[in-house]
């Protein structure tokens, strides 16, 4: 049994369960590949143990320094992601832990007209408090499933997750602050940064009409609760329909500029092939013909309660179920298949927690004789658009949302 010390060692100082459970919390080898996707590679697999870091349950772990940490599957079995469950994600390994009563936000920029500064109560008391569902998802989830293989963090399915984050619209916090009209793009910056100098420090920056959208919030609650540490605290913004990289987390600094921000993980991060997806929100002031910054999540889903090479029983109902998302044109349905795509059959969808959110939905199917089958969902956006069958290859390994196709055993 190692020490205490041996584990602070070990996990650098990062803990953790206290009371001795730490063989509990730490079990090798535990995470399977997800189901009726193509494996994660080997050294995936095998750094991929659950792990809790302080105030979390046992999450998948990918790297710890900065700590990226993925969602088991089965907590996809709720509408809503727990606090607890939730991934987490960061490029830099310092950060600070911020005391609410020490923090504040500067809003400024050579784009406003009356820079300010607001405390969290201010935050919280000065601006009206609206409550959005929508998905948090990591462009790179679902990367390490890329054939051929990508360079980056080795996530599994579980760079994601839904809550209902509660906060003040950045659209009025800009209001305040004077927003100019020459205004092109709004800056954040988090009070996360590089341990090595040199490293670029992370800034993101979204178009001003996407700033001003009443779905982009200042938030400083998560399901009824205030922020976790490693999901921001004490205020994100949250960038409904759009991927991860623009939520930034302890948010300090918002500035509104006139010219494009020129930062790296502006740049040269987060981008994705010009015109190669079916991408409906351009960031203008920052494409080329080659790229432009990733934007909204694609359609998608996940089967959640059905594993690879599962029996089940003749002549008896079976249920497939799973969640489905977009980047917010909403669901509009959800086709399930448990003959590898011969025949299709139409989902039940469960409560419609708005277009941002997880929609679950469910398909039951009775098999009539011995053998194998193969179970796949499709997904369906209100906009049209719908799950690909073939990977749509990119250089950063972004939107993957490839039909899973599981094969089960009817015996
Ligand atoms: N301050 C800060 N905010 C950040 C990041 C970061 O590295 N630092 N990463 C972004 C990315 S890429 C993602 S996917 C989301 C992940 O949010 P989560 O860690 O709360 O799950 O946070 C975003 N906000
Ligand atoms: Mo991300």
């Amino acid at each position: 049994m190692p020490s205490r010390r041996d584990i602070l060692k070990m996990t650098g100082g990062l803990v953790i369960a206290t009371g001795g459970t730490w063989l509990a919390t730490h079990a090798r080898g535990a995470v399977p590949n997800p189901p009726g996707l193509a494996p994660l590679p080997a050294g995936a697999v095998a750094s991929g143990d659950l792990e809790a870091i302080a105030g979390k349950v046992p999450l998948i772990k990918r790297t710890w320094r900065p700590p990226n940490y993925e969602t088991p599957l089965s907590y996809f079995a709720e509408d809503f992601t727990p606090n607890k469950a939730f991934f987490v994600r960061y490029h830099l390994a310092s950060i600070p832990t911020i005391a609410a009563d020490k923090w504040s936000l500067k809003v400024g920029g050579d784009a406003a007209a009356t820079p300010l500064e607001i405390t969290l109560d201010q935050l919280k008391r000065d601006y009206p408090a609206v409550e959005l569902a929508a998905v948090n998802q990591c462009s790179g989830n679902r990367r390490g499933l890329f054939d051929p293989h990508v360079a980056g963090v080795e996530w599994g399915v579980g760079a994601m997750g839904n809550a209902r984050w509660k906060g003040a619209r950045l659209k009025d916090v800009l209001a305040k602050a004077g927003l100019k009209k020459e205004a092109l793009e709004i800056v954040f910056d988090g009070a996360d940064g590089p341990v090595m100098p040199g490293t670029p420090d992370f800034q993101k920056s979204i178009p001003v009409w996407k700033a001003l959208d009443e779905n982009t919030l200042i938030a400083y609650e998560m399901n009824g609760e205030p922020l976790p540490h490693w999901n921001g605290f004490p205020a994100r913004i949250v960038v409904a329909g759009w991927t991860g990289t623009y939520w930034m987390k302890h948010v300090t600094s918002i500035n509104a500029i006139s010219k494009p921000f020129d930062n790296f993980w502006v740049k040269a991060g987060y981008r994705i092939p010009t015109n190669r997806f079916p991408l409906v929100e351009h960031f203008a002031s920052q494409m080329t013909d080659a790229n432009e910054p990733i934007t909204e999540m694609v359609v998608n889903s996940i089967i959640t309660n059905v594993a690879a090479g599962q029996e089940v029983p003749v002549g008896r109902a079976f249920d497939v179920k799973g969640i489905a998302w977009d980047g917010g044109r909403g669901i509009s349905s959800v086709d399930v298949s448990a003959d590898g795509g011969r025949s299709w059959r139409s989902a039940t969808l469960g409560t419609d927690h708005g277009r941002f959110s997880f929609r679950s939905f469910s398909q039951s199917f009775t098999p009539s004789e011995r053998g194998a089958l193969v179970v796949m969902a499709r997904a369906s956006n209100r906009a049209g658009a719908t799950q690909t069958m073939e990977l749509i290859l990119n250089p950063a390994g972004y939107h993957h949302n490839v039909i899973q196709r599981i094969a089960i055993n009817a015996v």
